[in-house]
């Protein structure tokens, strides 16, 4: 009856004091008569995951009762953000919990921020595997995320004197309280050693990989709730640990130290996240994290499958099926074949109809740079087994090509797993193509675009054989519970206010009601409070941790947080602030007084090798100090940069802002998803036809929009025509890009100059000749310049910017991750509903 109770009321206050208090004493071994906020947050977080882990058991039960269909999402990246308000608000016990803490003198929202944030991820790629999960849990789907549990995540940033320094995240440093480490879940994984041939009873030729080293993959689960559902699901990451074998030979020899050693070496395979983001770097150890997690992955997945007497493997495509989350975990489609064929004894045509079948792959970016390539001989060398096994793949591949669509000449080559030339490449996008049932883009543009310059050949040919619908598209969408609901509480409770109920959590497209009240002016003013209570957070937040004072009030909140790039063009944002600044200081003072007041805020992490990009981040923080500074100008213009962007900063920073800046060169940024975030919680974009935004304009209307720049297919022409000399530069930029080039941003460091003057030569246009302004910032200044423009003139008249606002947020239903989700279950996995019954 309690129990019954609880389900259906939420535990009551006293049972979770008991809860918390008994974690204070028994697993913290703490006084539970005085304990310190760290203590309450870690007992607190115990005892939510106590209920998850009610939940979470037997949601697996029934998924395991009903047989059925499961999907694994494979990705090197899962950056998660905090866990503890987001399993409060979607186990629906937030208010009691609340409540119980502050009868016993604890502020929730206080150990909120006790909690370290788990940063798995770089950016939009695993924030996006984060998201999903949440909608998987929440759409009752059998999906479990599968990936790494990195020792560390991505550094933290630090500015010293106006330089990013990276540090170390060691987030386990106070141990992790919502994980569940599973030393009974391990597998062995080999690297090295070599391949033999041998016949087996039948007469068949066999293979046997041996040798090498193996280590040991372990298990730790992380529940993730959905909302407003009884199901839990999981996210399984593995950590190295070394193997029983792994030290035999040198204990024997009686190196004890020695052995120790070896066995550290192990552990480094899951040590740290790679910090790139959109490049690719072909490191030894890299190769390692991905086959490490693959193969413990693949093993798990096939040993649940086979758990139930009288599988046929016939059943396997209809009970199980991989997404990879961009090629990093392709070795998958090879790891397969190796654990069908050498393991489990299928014939060859066999296992690769099965795999095919079971496989889908999703693509975030047409970057050349990004695209990964392995050279064949590390394989050969990591892993021989697999590379015999992608000549097999390619080898058979090909020839069906050769025998279905007749003489193809180039395409062959362009449609082959390597790359012919001096070192022989593994082409990792072709065989996840080759391996999978389904290939998706994240946003309608960047789709076609997959299908158009990535991979026209294998689109022909699936055409032609009769699979037209293998390249589709799938929108990205984010969490409105993160994004909205935890992040921005205020809008949520304006929101439900104004609809009658908060049914828009797991309805998003119900937003649009919103719209009935436009001209509202009580909604209007409820409206511009709550962005002035974000805007005044945000503004403690950046005096805080830059010491910089902005004015809430009355300054326009422009901001660009997202990791720093070339393509995404914060240099352009930067161009632009200095020509406003320009601008201000040739006005007297009473033209001054009529401008929108405004603060430009810049923040987001370089990948630590790559050195233009630092430069960038030098150039912001110089911009800042000259700017904030000036006694002319500081009162209308700042510009700050904010340090250390992650997951727990954007709740804080995406809420307050009144416009931000999505301005990639078009056809560079796949998708971009703080795009939608930002628009659903009041804020208007400034931004190019690329990714999402196109998708956004379609929702919410041109009018709410500020797009500037060239349209995609009018790139090329226009790199062509500057290559050809003819790329004029306006004397606006001029103006800037003599400034920087003076010196008047580099405050006497000479190396910070120097830097400065080669990003500038690099792209200007010396009259002719070749041109490195391959992103276009010249040809797309003038036109950003009238966009933001067009920003100032709406802002001053404050009643159209706020229903110009509200008009957007209430459009952006179709941006949940619960569309993104139902649309891969229907088109992609074909899953079933799988929605635990209330508990009885
Ligand atoms: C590859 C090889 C070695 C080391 C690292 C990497 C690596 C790591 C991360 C390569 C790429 C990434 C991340 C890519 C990424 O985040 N892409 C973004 O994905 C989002 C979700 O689909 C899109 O919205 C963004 O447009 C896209 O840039």
């Amino acid at each position: 009856i309690w129990q019954l109770m609880e389900y259906y009321l939420g535990p009551d206050v006293g049972s979770i004091q008991r809860g918390i208090v008994n974690h204070v004493e028994y697993t913290l071994a703490a006084t539970r008569f005085s304990f310190a906020t760290e203590e309450c947050y870690r007992a607190t977080a115990f005892s939510i995951r106590d209920r998850l882990i009610e939940t979470f058991n037997d949601t697996n039960e029934f998924f395991t009762a009903k047989d059925v269909k499961r999907c694994y999402y494979l990705s090197l990246e899962f950056l998660l953000g905090r866990a503890m308000q987001n399993a409060l608000v979607n186990l629906d016990i937030e208010p009691n919990y609340k409540k119980a803490l502050a009868d016993i003198g604890y502020n929730l929202e206080e150990l909120y921020e006790h909690e370290h944030d788990p940063a798995l991820g770089n950016g939009g790629l695993g924030r996006l595997a984060a998201c999903f999960l949440d909608s998987m849990a929440t759409l009752n789907y059998a999906v479990w995320g599968y990936g790494i549990r990195y020792t560390y995540g991505i550094f933290e940033q630090k500015i010293v004197e106006g330089r990013q320094v990276e540090h170390p995240d060691y987030w386990l440093v106070t141990a992790n309280p919502w994980e569940i480490e599973r030393p009974d879940v391990t597998y062995a994984v080999r690297f090295y050693g070599h391949v033999d041939t041998y016949k087996d009873d039948k007469g068949r030729e066999r293979h046997r990989w041996t040798g090498g080293e193996i280590v040991q993959a372990m298990a730790y689960d992380n529940p993730i709730p959905g909302f407003d559902t009884y199901n839990t699901i999981n996210l399984r990451l593995w950590k190295a640990c070394p193997g029983k074998e792994f030290d035999f030979h040198a204990f024997n020899r009686g190196q004890f130290l020695d052995a120790v050693k070896e066995r550290q070496r192990a552990e480094y395979i899951s040590a740290v996240l790679y910090p790139n983001d959109n490049t690719w770097e072909g490191k030894e150890l890299r190769l390692k994290q991905q086959y490490f997690f693959v193969c413990a992955t693949i093993q798990d997945c096939l040993r649940r499958f086979k758990k139930k007497e009288g599988r046929s493997w016939d059943e396997l495509p209809s009970k199980v099926c991989f997404q990879l989350n961009d090629t990093h975990p392709t070795i998958a489609i090879p790891e397969m074949m190796r654990l069908l064929i050498d393991i489990e004894g299928l014939d060859w045509d066999k296992a690769w109809d099965l795999t095919r079948q079971c496989f889908n792959y999703t693509n975030h970016t047409v970057l050349p740079e990004a695209l990964e390539k392995w050279p064949a001989h590390l394989i050969e060398k990591l892993l021989p087994r697999h590379l015999l096994l992608i000549n097999d793949i390619n080898y058979k591949f090909l020839c069906e090509v050769r025998e279905s669509w007749g003489d193809v000449g180039e395409k062959l080559s362009k449609m082959s797993i390597y790359q012919e030339g001096y070192e022989k490449m593994i082409r990792m996008a072709n065989m996840a193509v080759i391996g999978s049932n389904k290939v998706n883009g994240v946003a309608a543009i960047h789709s076609e675009l997959v299908k158009k310059d990535l991979f026209p050949e294998f689109v022909d040919y699936y055409k032609a054989k009769g699979q037209p619908d293998k390249f589709v598209n799938v929108t990205n969408g984010v969490t409105p519970r993160r994004w909205i609901h935890c992040a921005n509480r205020g809008l949520s409770n304006l929101f439900s206010e104004w609809l009658g109920s908060d049914s828009w959590l797991k309805e998003l497209t119900m937003l649009q009601g919103l719209v009935n009240h436009l001209d509202s002016t009580e909604l209007q003013k409820q409206w511009a409070d709550v962005k002035k209570q974000n805007k005044v957070k945000l503004t403690k937040w950046i005096k805080l941790n830059c010491d910089i004072d902005l004015d809430p009030e009355n300054m326009l909140f422009d901001i660009q947080v997202k990791r720093i790039h070339e393509y995404k063009r914060q240099l352009i944002n930067c161009f632009y602030i200095i020509h406003r600044y320009f601008k201000l200081k040739k006005m007297s003072p009473g033209d001054r007084d009529k401008q929108v007041k405004r603060a430009c805020l810049i923040g987001g992490k370089a990948a630590p090798g790559y050195a233009v990009a630092k430069t960038i981040i030098k150039l912001c923080n110089n911009i800042g100090l000259v700017l904030n500074n000036d006694p002319d100008t500081s009162k209308y213009l700042k510009c700050v940069f904010m340090p250390n962007y992650n997951v727990s900063n954007a709740q804080t920073i995406i809420p307050a802002s009144d416009i931000s800046q999505h301005i990639s060169t078009a056809g560079t940024e796949a998708s971009g998803t703080s795009n939608m975030k930002f628009v659903m919680n009041g804020g208007l974009i400034v931004g190019t036809m690329d990714g999402a935004n196109v998708e956004i304009r379609e929702e919410c209307g041109e009018d709410t929009m500020f797009i500037f720049g060239a349209l995609e297919p009018e790139v090329a022409g226009i790199r062509e025509k500057a290559k050809n000399g003819n790329y004029p530069i306006s004397a606006e930029l001029r103006e800037v890009m003599d400034a920087i080039v003076s010196g008047k941003f580099s405050l006497g460091d000479g190396e910070a100059h120097s830097e400065f003057v080669g990003l500038i030569e690099k792209i200007r246009n010396n009259g002719g000749g070749y041109n490195g302004d391959f992103y276009i910032l010249c040809h797309d200044f003038p036109s950003y310049c009238k966009a933001n423009e067009q920003v100032d003139a709406l802002y001053k008249d404050q009643t159209n910017w706020i229903k110009t606002s509200i008009k957007a947020a209430a459009s952006m239903g179709k941006f949940t991750t619960d569309r993104s989700i139902k649309e891969y279950g229907q088109i992609i996995w074909k899953l079933e509903d799988a929605e635990r019954p209330a508990p009885d």
